[in-house]
């Protein structure tokens, strides 16, 4: 696993106070890439970001957190519903899949649309295959939604955190 030195920075609306510097973080871990999750919009150049476009795996916080950066302060461009997302088109059900960089035994994952919990899919205590999806039931909502997905790891006690913006219907 890489360890990468970051200076997340520049083009967003930090102050220079938030500007932070990352010094080899456990690098890696997972994130949600199809449909892609606002940090695989970052790595992919689609939306300009600051440095979780070098590491979308790596939006981990502790467990329990309902924002798309799980608290991570470095990250928080993620929470800016304002950024210019893509959102991809869905039917009543969405697959999302999930890439893991390092495959942790998993508690569960779970998909939440506002306050509410739309999924809760076990994890059996395993080590995941490294890459994971999930098919959701997004019937009863419509329109722009944006989905919250949380992989909570059995092995620490963070989860890891991806929004995922969609279009119903
Ligand atoms: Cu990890």
């Amino acid at each position: 696993m890489k360890k990468r030195l970051i200076a997340a920075a520049s083009g967003v609306a930090l102050t220079p106070a938030l500007v932070v510097v990352l010094a080899g973080t456990a690098s890696a871990h997972g994130y949600v890439n199809a449909p892609p999750s606002r940090q695989a919009q970052c790595a992919k150049g689609t939306v300009q970001c600051g440095g979780v476009k070098y590491e979308p795996q790596s939006v981990e916080g502790p467990k329990g957190q309902r924002t798309c950066n799980g608290g991570n302060s470095a990250f928080a461009e993620l929470n800016d519903d304002s950024k210019g997302w893509t959102a991809t088109p869905v039917g009543t059900s969405a697959t999302f899949t999930w890439t893991f960089t390092a495959r942790h035994r998993t508690t569960n994952w779970e998909y939440y649309i506002g306050g509410t919990r739309i999924a809760n899919v076990s994890g059996n205590n395993a080590q995941p295959p490294a890459t994971v999806s999930h098919t959701v039931n997004l019937a009863g909502h419509t329109g722009r939604q944006k989905i919250l997905a949380i992989w909570n790891v059995a092995d620490t006690s963070n989860a890891f955190y991806a929004c995922v913006d969609v279009q119903v219907g």
